[in-house]
């Protein structure tokens, strides 16, 4: 496909609440969109960095520089024909997989309206509706925890995963349990426990947790691989699986029975496909995680979820809970059986409401093709 276009835009959009992981509180998100034209169709693609490196070394910043500076000019000098060319066009560029995965899943954009086939079937989709789960940050107190969790079960989701760190985790998921004892419940430490904890953490085993998400190093397998020797609840690596050989390495450690996928962290779908063959292939299920997305990053996790093995629900959830307005059209629901019903329109399925995006807008660049001589 030719490529018209790459404009590369940061928008500011405010979190309808503050959410706080053990590394730190999110309040207001600074999120770089991608938008690529090719022949008349645009793909849109969403940077999942983070506002500062806390969760990994990518920022919206470095995601900005790279784009703009490497990854931009290498696409626009290939016009790849599909996005699983993607990772080759980059291969020189190291690290910096959120910056890959917002230009790749334009791509699958682009190609799925071409085909007039939606994301989800380009990509070898089988599931209709893909099964919610909430993610609930460290709240102030115990009483505020209590009263999300009572919303979000009343509106459907079918699993809560509270975010845990020294200090917020025994006590709290004592008060949790004991006021809903058959819910489905996970935790994630995001890195916030070392191996000297496990004593501590084999305390988690009575709560009967469907899994303990990362709960030492970001980038490590062994000590996760000590740790789960000694827990009866599942580890799920998140942070630590870059691509498809952590992945194989993980599985084959026992560092974790589950592995979370989100398409930002391991470079876009490509990847992302990769990783949850190679898990499927040696029985272990995988989830989609978020990255608190705007619409646009949520469809394409939408899309990623109707894989085969995505069997656990994810941490893909309702606009509304993070944004008073988002822009998508239609605005990403749950049903109350806590599904969100996957679009079969082409391309991601929802469209994108370009005149707030332009109002949300904070800067822009346009990354021109270059002229063949
Ligand atoms: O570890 O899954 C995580 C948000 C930001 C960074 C890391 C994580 C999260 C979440 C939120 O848990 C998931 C979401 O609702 O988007
Ligand atoms: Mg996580």
């Amino acid at each position: 496909m030719r490529i018209d276009a790459i404009i590369l835009r940061e928008v500011h959009m405010p979190l309808v609440r503050p959410f706080e992981t053990s590394f730190g509180i999110t309040r207001n998100r600074r999120i770089l969109l991608v938008e690529i034209h090719s022949e008349g169709l645009i793909g849109w693609g969403e940077c999942t960095a983070g506002e500062r490196p806390f969760f990994s070394a990518e920022s919206t910043d470095t995601a900005w520089a790279v784009i703009t500076q490497e990854l931009g000019p290498m696409l626009n000098t290939e016009h790849p024909e599909h996005g699983g060319q993607c990772p080759r066009i980059f291969y020189q560029v190291r690290g910096n997989p959120m910056a890959r995965a917002a230009l790749e899943n334009a791509i699958w954009d682009l190609e799925a309206q071409r085909e007039g086939i939606s994301l989800a079937k380009l990509i070898g989709g089988v599931q209709e509706s893909i099964p919610c789960g909430v993610s609930l940050g460290i709240q102030p107190s115990i009483a505020d925890l209590m009263s999300n969790i009572e919303r979000e079960l009343t509106a459907g989701y079918q699993r809560i995963k509270l975010k845990v760190k020294p200090g917020w985790d025994i006590d709290v998921l004592e008060r949790v349990r004991h006021r809903w004892p058959g819910i489905s419940l996970s935790v994630d430490a995001n890195s916030a426990y070392r191996l000297r904890d496990a004593d501590h953490l084999t305390q988690f085993d009575r709560f009967d947790l469907l899994m303990i998400e990362q709960p030492l190093w970001h980038d490590d397998f062994y000590y996760h691989s000590m740790l789960q020797k000694r827990l009866e609840t599942p580890i799920c690596l998140d942070e630590s699986i870059r691509n498809r050989r952590d992945a194989l390495a993980a599985i084959e450690m026992e560092s974790c029975r589950i592995i979370n996928i989100k398409l930002g962290r391991v470079g876009g779908f490509s990847e992302a496909i990769a990783v949850h063959n190679a898990a499927q292939e040696r029985g272990v299920p995988v989830w989609c995680g978020g990255m608190l997305e705007s619409g646009i990053g949520r469809s394409h996790n939408i899309a990623l979820s109707t894989l085969e093995n995505f069997t656990l629900p994810g941490d893909v959830s309702a606009s509304a809970r993070y944004w008073a307005e988002d822009i998508v059209d239609p605005a990403v629901t749950v049903s109350s059986q806590g599904e969100i019903a996957v679009p079969d329109t082409p391309g991601r399925g929802y469209e994108v409401r370009t005149d707030l995006v332009e109002k949300l807008t904070v800067r822009k660049e346009t990354i021109r093709a270059m002229v063949v001589a």
